[in-house]
């Protein structure tokens, strides 16, 4: 059977009984759905939430799926310290995907199209109380290129406007709009897809950064270790995947931009907007029973989809740079940080391999933060302890003026006034070099218990207070 979301969920439930929550009290796509994940945060709590029933449609909605490392280094099958590498091996393996007949295709079970389109019955939320409307934002859209005919993939947030038509935001040097610009010279509409609710290696592989156009379902191939299944479009020519649970058909037009925004972004403020191209939607296939699947842009979920790719990237740059190197971590609690560590040769090591990150993710990293190879980059605490016990500020900060920007989504890309009008500038990046000075200089060693008498504790025997010891103590 072809890898899906819904293999992935049984993958999930079956390694982490009650990582899936199943909430089938009616909730609004109002803010409903966003409420359940944001007070089980509130707790420290990341389960995956399937909402069985949401106002006004018939389809369930899948939101908090990919939260946590755990989750990603399940379906790469690794460990999370090594998900960096495997995951940047991966994408060095691309695998070509495969065209299936219509009848394998599970995603065409359901036809809608004509008159009976009409998004508002998808379980579409609004996320965030300033949001301008309901979001789509898991939504992979798919174009083809019409000089080289190769197909792109990536995910854009989409704006829901009315029954038919949404908006695309695209930041920056995306392929995705770098596409939609050239049907817009010609002044034609640009075919489109967009594929919802899928395996994190279809979702994942489609923000990967695939070096050039297209390449996308290749890499997703590679992350799901089998060929992408895919299928003809009802209504244009593009390849889409067989078995996502929902596939929208249509066009961006060329001459209808409409205003779209706010809408709160992952740096955790409301970020983006203006006008912006409008899609518009001639088809809808689903499967039976179809899982709508949410990503809240504001929240863990976005920046582990997000971070993680972007550290299969950094650790194979690096690693050609600095073969010693260790392993990499972009937070999700921080996308704009990235903790590199490594086994310091020399010196210049450090400032190699955090060169080396910013050029492979120069969008959004401002921060590189370098430490030793004892230091575990994906706890924040060790990070945090290295910079306060190996970072000296005078001699081992590197501030790298006009760094990122103009504009786009990191805040302080933008310069503010009382007037409320904000002006795009560039801000600047550091390298944090947190590590002890490279040998033959003796630095103090770390202070430790000695491994083998850790590992002869007795926990299992450790019990608590009794009347005895009461007595005896308090
Ligand atoms: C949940 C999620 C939402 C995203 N939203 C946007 C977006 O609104 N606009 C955008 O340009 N990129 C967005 N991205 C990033 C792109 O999808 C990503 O950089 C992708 O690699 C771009 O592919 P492309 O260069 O082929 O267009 C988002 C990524 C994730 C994980
Ligand atoms: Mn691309």
């Amino acid at each position: 059977m072809a890898k899906d979301l819904r293999t992935y969920l049984k993958q999930l439930n079956d390694a982490e009984p009650g990582g899936i929550k199943l909430v089938d009290t009616e909730v609004s796509p109002r803010f409903g759905i966003t409420a359940y994940a944001a007070a089980l945060a509130e707790k420290g709590d990341y389960s995956a939430l399937l909402f069985d029933k949401v106002e006004g449609s018939e389809l369930s909605c899948v939101s908090n799926l990919l939260t946590s490392y755990e989750r990603i280094a399940l379906y790469l099958d690794c460990e999370v310290q090594d998900i960096p590498r495997v995951y940047g091996e991966r994408l060095q393996k691309p695998i070509p995907p495969v065209t299936v007949e219509r009848e394998q295709a599970t995603v065409k079970e359901v036809v809608i199209e004509g008159g009976d389109i009409d998004l508002a019955k998808l379980p579409i939320p609004v996320h965030n109380s300033l949001d301008g409307g309901p979001y789509l934002s898991a939504g992979v859209m798919i174009i083809r290129d019409p000089d080289t005919g190769l197909i792109n993939a990536g995910i854009y947030r989409h704006h829901i406007f009315n029954a038919t038509d949404m908006g695309v935001w695209f930041l920056g040097a995306h392929h995705g709009g770098l596409i939609y610009q050239k049907y817009r010279k010609q002044g034609k509409p640009a075919p489109i897809a967009i594929a919802i609710g899928h395996h994190p290696g279809f979702v994942m592989g489609s923000v990967s950064r695939v070096q050039g156009i297209g390449g996308e379902y290749e890499a997703a191939g590679g992350l799901m270790g089998e060929a992408l299944e895919l299928v003809q479009a009802d209504t244009n020519d593009l390849l889409v995947p067989a078995h996502a649970e929902i596939i929208l058909e249509g066009e961006i037009l060329p001459d209808a931009d409409h205003p779209e925004g706010p809408f709160g972004e992952w740096p955790g403020h409301y970020l983006g907007g203006g006008s912006v191209p409008t899609i518009r939607i001639t088809r809808i296939t689903h499967r039976t029973n179809a899982i709508f699947q949410d990503i809240v842009a504001s929240s863990r979920e976005h920046l582990v989809v997000g971070g993680v790719p972007r550290s299969g990237s950094i650790y194979q740059t690096v690693k050609s740079v600095v073969p010693s190197l260790k392993t990499v971590n972009v937070p999700f609690y921080s996308r704009m940080n990235c903790y590199i560590s490594l086994h310091k040769e020399r010196d210049a090591d450090v400032k190699k391999a955090a060169f080396a990150a910013l050029n492979t993710e120069p969008e959004n990293l401002r921060h590189i933060v370098v430490v030793d190879d004892d230091i575990d980059v994906f706890n924040g605490e060790e990070v945090a302890w290295a910079i306060g016990t190996r970072f000296d500020a005078e001699r081992d900060l590197l501030v790298i003026p006009k760094w990122n920007g103009p504009g786009g989504l990191l805040p302080t890309n933008w310069e503010y006034n009382k007037e409320g009008k904000n002006t795009p500038r560039m801000s600047s990046g550091a390298i944090i070099d947190a590590t002890k000075p490279a040998p033959p200089v003796v630095f103090p060693e770390r202070a430790v218990v000695p491994r083998s008498h850790v590992e002869m504790a007795d926990l299992p025997a450790l019990r608590d207070l009794g009347d005895a010891e009461k007595d005896k103590w308090l």
